[in-house]
């Protein structure tokens, strides 16, 4: 039986204490113990941010890229290996900012993927400043008279773009977050869990005081029903004197990217026979990834 232990990294996190992250990758290890999902059997990819250093810090394969290009890249390990879970981690600004195109594409799509995202509404790795999440009026080194832009909404978004599965965690709430990354691993097809995650040394507005007095776990709250669309799509407005958590939406899963493709068909495409390719198309490919 797997236990935490399995996925104990060799190096120690370098977040600052109490940054969201830890709770974060404790709650990856806690959902993939939970599935019966062994380091060997899951692939996590990262890009650049504080969070995106999360592979580093546990016994997993994994792939940090590029800052923005978290999706793409598990896009990429998704086609080539479509039996494995993927996890994509990353923040705010990796995944709304730089990569938001990504991300609608990536929803639209609706490839088998768990998109966790740490969103801490600020740039922490660069040192505070505003994010795609920030509110108007956040003042930082980037918007000394206060940010111009509207924030991006992303479970919204997720969901207008055609999410079947769309959560929000928080890091204050570690068995809660385990368990709704639990369900996406367990959803077909897209999966967002987007993390309240308090980064505790540039945006201190944003602590766990602030989340604490206002967060509400939405399997809770008499009535409500993730299967309704419209229901869910207003219900990912709220932000306020209450703040939901949980599962904000789920449908029934529609067909994946990958279950269409017919070259994929035959199996994941790493168990399949190279033998179409010419031997020197093959020694070609070979001496550029060298
Ligand atoms: C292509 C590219 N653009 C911009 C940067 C600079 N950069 C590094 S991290 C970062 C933002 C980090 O914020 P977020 O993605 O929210 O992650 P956090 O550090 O808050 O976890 C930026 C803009 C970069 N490294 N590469
Ligand atoms: S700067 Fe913020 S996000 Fe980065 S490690 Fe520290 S608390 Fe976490």
């Amino acid at each position: 039986m797997l236990t935490r232990q399995d996925f104990e990294g060799k190096e120690r996190p370098t977040w600052c204490p109490g940054c969201g992250n830890h709770a974060i990758l404790n709650g990856i290890k806690m959902a993939l113990v939970e599935q019966n999902i062994a380091p060997h059997q899951a692939f996590i990819v990262t890009g650049v941010g504080c969070g995106s250093k999360l592979p580093h810090y546990m016994k997993i394969t994994g792939f940090h890229t590029l800052h923005g290009r978290t999706l793409t890249v598990a896009t990429g390990a998704r086609l080539a290996n479509h039996g494995l879970p993927i996890i994509a981690v990353h923040g705010d600004g990796d995944g709304y900012g730089e990569g938001l195109s990504h991300f609608l594409n990536t929803v639209r799509r609706n490839l088998n993927i768990v998109d966790v995202v740490q969103d801490n509404r600020i740039y922490g790795l660069t040192k505070g400043q505003y994010s795609p999440t920030s509110e108007q009026g956040k003042r930082t080194p980037t918007s000394p008279h206060g940010a111009i832009e509207q924030p991006v909404q992303p479970l919204a978004l997720a969901i207008t773009a055609g999410a079947t599965f769309v959560a929000r965690g928080y890091s204050g709430e570690l068995k809660h977050l385990a368990w709704l990354i639990g369900e996406a691993l367990q959803h077909p097809g897209y999966a967002l869990v987007d993390v309240l995650q308090p980064c505790v040394t540039f945006n201190r507005n944003y602590a766990y005081d602030f989340y604490n007095e206002r967060v509400y776990k939405l399997e809770e709250e008499e009535g409500y029903d993730p299967s309704d669309r419209p229901a869910a799509w207003q219900k990912a407005f709220e932000w306020g004197d209450r703040i939901p958590i949980g599962i904000v939406y789920r449908s029934e899963p529609l067909p994946t990217y990958e279950e269409q493709i017919p070259a994929l068909q035959a199996g994941p495409l790493v168990d399949q026979p190279l033998e179409k390719l010419r031997a020197e198309q093959f020694q070609a490919l070979q001496a550029e990834m060298a």
